[in-house]
């Protein structure tokens, strides 16, 4: 067996074994759809890292220039679609036993049909009042690509709207946070397609070793993570989490519907 074969078995009995498996992914999973991750070469934006754009600082500054970066990226989005890392996910998330953390705002795992997802730094698909105006400060959805206006308004006061994110320097939702933790205590804890240097999302990990779990990852390139956990496994997780779901002897993709005759 190669050393990749090992730890494919290894991680696929843990999880067979397991009574919790959580999950927290990040943009490496979009990866394969075509969604750009944060970081790394093709992580940037003009001359512009996600450190220097996704700030509220920033937004105060330009924000038309903030606006631009998410309308370039919601259109990119617009056009991917799912990948296998993503349909295993949420074939496995229809089990009470397994729970889904994110950091994507893509929405791909919403698109993918995942159950009881926790989306810990919003959706690039909702919008907020900046001013947090009594109607506004609730998220409302807009997909509409582009916007209207750019940047786009609160239909409730007129003043400015901002992606329904969570930039660097803010609190993540406190239900989304309480949901995250309580995932972590689980059995196995699987960390995917995240450079795990973004807190508190990084931490979680750490959290479920400390009470105990299995930890293992699965990234393109070793991070800060790799040598913390129990099972490291680089490569795509395009390929690597279909792998998995081989092992655990279940059909890889939904069963195709017949056509109608
Ligand atoms: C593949 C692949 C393939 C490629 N298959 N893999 C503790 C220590 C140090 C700092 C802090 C700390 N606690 C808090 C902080 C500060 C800060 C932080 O973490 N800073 C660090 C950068 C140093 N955190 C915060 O500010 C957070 N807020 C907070 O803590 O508030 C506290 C507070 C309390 C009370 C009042 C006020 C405040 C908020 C963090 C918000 C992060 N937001 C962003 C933007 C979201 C909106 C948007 O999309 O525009 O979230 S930043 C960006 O990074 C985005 C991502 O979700 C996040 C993580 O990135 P991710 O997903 O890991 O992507 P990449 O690109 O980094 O990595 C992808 C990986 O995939 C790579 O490794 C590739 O190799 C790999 N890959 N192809 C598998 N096919
Ligand atoms: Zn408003």
């Amino acid at each position: 067996m190669t050393i990749l074969a090992d730890a494919l078995s290894i991680v696929a009995e843990r999880i067979r074994r397991a009574s919790r498996l959580t999950i927290l992914t990040g943009a490496g999973v979009s990866a394969a759809s075509g969604v750009p991750t944060f970081r790394g070469a093709h992580g940037l934006w003009r001359q512009f890292r996600a450190e220097d754009l996704a700030t509220p600082a920033a937004f105060a500054r330009d924000p038309r220039l903030v606006w631009e970066w998410y309308a370039w990226r919601r259109e990119q989005i617009a056009a991917c679609q799912p990948n296998p890392a993503h349909d295993v996910i949420a074939r496995w998330s229809g089990s009470d036993k397994v729970a889904v953390v994110t950091q994507n705002v893509d929405d791909l795992h919403v698109r993918a049909g995942t159950r009881g997802l926790v989306r810990l730094h919003g959706s690039i698909w909702e919008l907020l009042c900046a001013d947090r105006c009594a109607s506004g400060a609730a998220r409302w959805r807009d997909d509409r690509v582009p916007p209207p206006e750019l940047p786009p308004r609160c239909p409730h006061c007129g003043g400015l709207a901002r992606p329904g994110v969570v930039w660097f320097g803010e609190p993540l939702g406190a239900h989304d946070v309480e949901a995250a933790v309580q995932a972590t205590a689980c059995d196995v804890f699987l960390t995917v397609g995240t450079s795990a240097v973004v807190y508190p999302a990084a931490g979680l990990m750490h959290q479920a070793k400390a009470s105990g779990a299995f930890t293992a990852e699965i990234n393109q390139e070793p991070t800060p993570a790799s040598a913390i956990v129990d099972v490291a496994i680089q490569g795509g997780a395009e390929h690597i989490l279909p792998a998995l779901d081989d092992r655990l002897g279940q059909p890889r993709v939904p069963t195709p519907k017949p056509y109608p005759s």
